[in-house]
């Protein structure tokens, strides 16, 4: 059969090799070229900014946050709108363009860089995306790489909402994914330049978590109502606090309520957010059960990054994008970093829907990122101590819709009562609703937030590793059980690595994009390992008596 496309950054990607025909996830041919395109001239203009400050040019901020956009664009779910990555497309040449006229030197950049827009793109494209790599393993790298610098591109763009940048990471982002262009790279450096990725995902982690609690405050231990009001709501998808704290302004003393959905569940745990009356719950679960639950919620939906599930017409006048996110056919709200978004359309929108319909009631816990925890550090540690918490287990990471991954649900259900899951990301939707119980009043399911909260699972695992004065971190009584799905677990997984854990079990299949040789690589240096049943991986991690 004749290949369309060829897309394989994300679990679900066809028959674990590769989307050819069109993406599982609903990418289709053409926009998957254009994607292919953007990530090309990405990689052009960082050739041409690391020059650039190879002569000791600065770059302007806005040309950072322009290639950050770019890469977030292209993440799994993020942007089905073939008309925005074109328009980014352009404007990434036209800055270019700008930019190489202030290089003194241009002789030695790649075609990527010197590339003017002239010609076909959809041609054009055919000759730029992942196969254009021929030797495999180099291809391997190329794409681990740049899938970790797309998942390090969405954290520093929510860093970038809240008015935080740092010029040494964009620096390193921008010279990482132009080395994906350099031949002259080998398998070693590549590894090289992978584990610098990890180094750096520890950095852009930090400054979001930085941006985060100085606009938000420190998450705190908080109980969230999963049932619903009487009023219309909005919900509210993806990632981005900033657009959330806008619209709750934007929704003061209007009627409309506003509920969180998927990765966004976590805004309830940060003090600033809790002072809203009409912020009143998390509605639904991960995000690849929106079909279903985007129609039940009556009202409008905002998706402020991924996870887009092609939307069904009964809801379609009803999804809105923001951000790096986009659907054709969908209203988007535009807005700049440090813009002020008019969400009024939204708002006057759900004036005249219905209140949600109900499908759960409850709560659910959360708000253990590493001040509340290390808050409780003395309660953790005597438990430890007094054997009654033997083994935490990370668990972090995506959900989605694989079969194969009830495992997790499975997983949890049979751990050890003496066994805590420390989790962020929307992998913990597998099992934080399940009554797993606490341990002297600690919760099971320690929920330290979003994806990019992995980085507070990191600060306790090295706060336990000083307070037991242990020399390794991997000495500590921690097992991890990740569950990966986009790119933005990638970033997750090389932070792990640079940080020296080990022995990481990545489920519930290995990514596509590591090739046999790579695939080595990783086993041989960091004990990386995938799944089995669930009773084999309990004997593993706990003994023959678990
Ligand atoms: Fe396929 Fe995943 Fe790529 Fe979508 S993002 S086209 S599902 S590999
Ligand atoms: Fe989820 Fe998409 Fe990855 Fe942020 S929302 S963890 S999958």
């Amino acid at each position: 059969m004749e290949q369309k496309m060829f897309c394989y950054q994300c679990q679900e990607t066809a028959g674990c090799r590769g989307c050819t025909q069109s993406g599982v996830c609903g990418k289709t041919p053409d926009v998957a070229a254009m994607q292919d395109l953007l990530v090309y001239v990405s990689r052009g203009i960082c050739a041409v900014t690391t020059a650039l400050r190879g002569e000791g040019r600065a770059v302007p901020a806005a040309i950072n946050q322009l290639i950050t956009l770019n890469l977030f664009a292209t993440i799994t779910n993020a942007n089905f709108d073939k008309e925005a990555i074109v328009a980014r497309i352009r404007a990434t040449l036209d800055a270019k363009q700008e930019l190489l006229s202030q290089l003194d030197h241009t002789a030695d950049l790649p075609e990527a860089a010197l590339w003017d827009g002239s010609g076909d793109w959809e041609q054009k494209a055919q000759t730029v995306g992942v196969l254009s790599t021929e030797n495999e393993d180099i291809r391997s790298l190329r794409e681990l790489i740049t899938y970790g610098l797309k998942g390090l591109s969405a954290y520093s763009k929510h860093a970038n909402a809240l008015l935080e940048q740092d010029e040494e990471l964009d620096a390193f982002l921008q010279r990482a994914l132009a080395a994906t262009l350099d031949d002259s790279l080998t398998v070693d450096d590549l590894v090289a330049l992978t584990l610098e990725t990890g180094k750096y995902g520890v950095t852009g982690m930090a400054l979001l978590d930085k941006a985060n609690t100085s606009a938000y405050g420190n998450p705190q231990v908080t109980r969230v109502n999963i049932g619903v009001g009487k009023n219309p709501g909005i919900l509210v998808s993806g990632h981005d606090l900033r657009d959330l704290e806008m619209l709750l302004e934007q929704t003061q003393g209007t009627g409309v309520d506003v509920y969180t959905h998927s990765e966004m569940l976590p805004a309830h745990y940060y003090p600033a957010f809790q002072k809203y009356p009409n912020f009143v719950g998390n509605y639904g679960n991960a995000w690849w059960k929106q079909k279903e639950e985007f129609e039940s919620f009556n009202g409008p939906i905002l998706m402020t990054t991924n996870c887009i599930v092609p939307p069904k017409a009964s809801y379609r006048d009803r999804l809105y994008t923001t951000g790096a996110a986009g659907y054709p056919g969908c209203r988007h709200i535009p807005g700049e970093i440090g813009q002020t978004k008019d969400f009024s359309a939204i708002i006057e929108q759900a004036k005249t829907c219905p209140a949600p319909t109900q499908i759960e009631t409850g709560e659910i816990v959360g708000g253990f990122a590493h001040a509340q925890v290390l808050a409780l550090a003395d309660q953790v540690v005597d438990a430890v101590k007094s054997g009654a918490i033997k083994k935490f287990v990370v668990m972090a990471g995506c959900d989605g819709r694989a079969r194969s991954r009830d495992y997790y649900t499975e997983f949890a259900k049979a751990l050890p009562r003496d066994t805590v899951i420390l989790t962020a990301g929307c992998a913990k939707y597998k099992y934080n609703k399940l009554p797993l119980g606490d341990i002297g009043g600690i919760p099971r399911v320690l929920d330290a937030g979003q994806c990019n909260d992995s980085y507070s699972l990191a600060v306790i695992a090295l706060k336990l590793k000083e307070v037991f004065g242990l020399a390794d971190i991997n000495d500590l009584p921690i097992v991890y059980n990740i569950a990966w799905y986009e790119q933005k677990a990638v970033i997750v997984l090389l932070a792990l690595l640079h940080l020296g854990v080990k022995n990481i079990h990545l489920g519930p299949t290995l990514p596509a994009f590591l090739s046999p040789n790579v695939a080595k690589v990783l086993v041989e240096n960091f004990g990386i390992a995938g799944i089995g049943t669930v009773e084999d991986d309990l004997k593993l991690f706990f003994g023959e008596n678990a």
